[in-house]
């Protein structure tokens, strides 16, 4: 993204010690700030809108550090108890901004705790990258096995997505909320939540799902293993539902849930969240069942008898909406001939017995498809490369 290409490994060598960045970036060529802020980046469009305040929230402060007033000389790289004193999601002032040098290098200090697993997890969240206040890349912090996505949906009166992730049934699951009213009332309202018992209608109240008979004794925000699975309220407190941009609610939220298993016998895959109105549990508001979320397969094939000799497939594969879209190209009969290639924004006339040339002629297929408005000329410059017949690499 902006030309900046690389990983920045979270690893903890034992717990409870202190954490280890591994920076591995190309591409940076100026001093950069940089921060996790509170919710995951959905690809959507280039930097300036898939990193904005509005789509990943603000700065990750779990324990509230920023509030303190004087938060800018307290929490920076010349004060020696930075590491106490600033937001969890403040790497610039903890450990100083990145340059050419330090994008590759590894950053530790005794007292760097950065939670990478538990209720204040930075996993499922994003690093932003900055050239002055301008988000310039971001990646989501993803764990680096392949995580299973389940959504559920919601249609009315409240609109919108609940996502969940998970690596496997025993690691901590991500959550991302993004609800809205599909009225355009100014609302805004706190929500108590669960996963039912069972999957059935969601008119009659339920008890949470619970298949480990967990009493509730000492479940708290911190303690989730001692909750009733479904029980989101009392792991991860109540949640906002308020109006929505663009299908993007003001009030998105993003929680690490350590108990909320997606596979296994005691998956919530199948069951339904419900949200109640604060103080009348009986009363179900909304509800959507937990769906598993397939991988999205897009593919453009070319038949050698009618386009003009080239024969092959792209092929477009996105897991989910927070893994970014890998693109397979297997083509003959280009004879080095080829420019470029777009996709452009209409299909085209198959119909008509027209040749290759003819059918693709720019009066039927119309411009370019652009939908985020980009500026070409602020796209990294164009580079040539090997296609193998496994592109995976690339
Ligand atoms: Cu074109």
């Amino acid at each position: 993204m902006s030309g900046i290409k690389g990983d920045v490994t979270f690893s903890q060598p034992q717990q409870g010690s202190a954490i280890n960045i591994m920076v591995n970036l190309k591409g940076v060529n100026e001093n950069l700030s940089w921060s996790i802020h509170q919710l995951p980046m959905i690809y959507d469009g280039n930097a300036a809108i898939s990193c904005s305040a509005s789509a990943v929230g603000a700065l990750f402060d779990p324990n509230m550090d920023a509030q303190s007033g004087n938060y800018n000389s307290s929490c920076s790289p010349s004060n020696l108890s930075r590491f106490q004193t600033c937001a969890v999601g403040d790497l610039t002032g903890m450990l100083g901004s990145l340059n050419s040098s330090s994008a590759h290098g590894n950053f530790t200090h005794q007292n760097l705790m950065i939670p990478i697993r538990g209720p204040n997890s930075i996993m499922g969240r994003t690093l932003v990258l900055y050239s002055g206040h301008t988000p310039k890349a971001c990646a989501l912090i993803a764990p680096v096995h392949p995580m299973l996505t389940a959504v559920a949906v919601f249609h009315a009166p409240v609109a919108g997505v609940v996502y969940l992730r998970q690596v496997d049934d025993s690691s901590d699951t991500t959550i991302f909320v993004n609800l809205f009213y599909v009225n355009d009332a100014q609302s805004r309202k706190q929500f108590a939540w669960q996963i039912n018992q069972g999957s059935s209608s969601c008119d009659i109240p339920r008890e949470p799902f619970n298949p480990n008979k967990a009493d509730g004794q000492n479940c708290s925000k911190k303690r989730h293993k001692d909750c009733p699975i479904g029980d989101l309220t009392s792991k991860l407190g109540s949640i906002t539902v308020s109006m929505a941009t663009k299908g993007q609610s003001k009030t998105k939220a993003a929680f690490t849930d350590t108990n909320l298993p997606l596979t296994g016998v005691n998956s919530v895959v199948g069951k339904t969240i419900v949200l109640f109105s604060s103080g009348d549990p009986k009363k179900p508001f909304a509800c959507a069942k937990i769906m598993k979320v397939k991988p999205r397969i897009l593919e453009a094939t070319f038949k050698s008898s009618i386009h003009d000799g080239i024969g092959g497939y792209f092929k477009f594969t996105q897991l989910s909406p927070f893994d970014p879209t890998a693109t397979e190209i297997n083509l003959t009969g280009l004879k080095s001939k080829s420019q470029g290639y777009h996709v452009h924004n209409y299909p085209m006339p198959w119909k008509m017995k027209y040749t290759g040339s003819e059918s693709c002629a720019g009066v039927y297929l119309g411009g370019h498809w652009n939908p985020f408005g980009i500026d070409v000329k602020s796209s990294p410059s164009p580079g040539s490369g090997m296609l193998p017949n496994n592109s995976q690499s690339l």
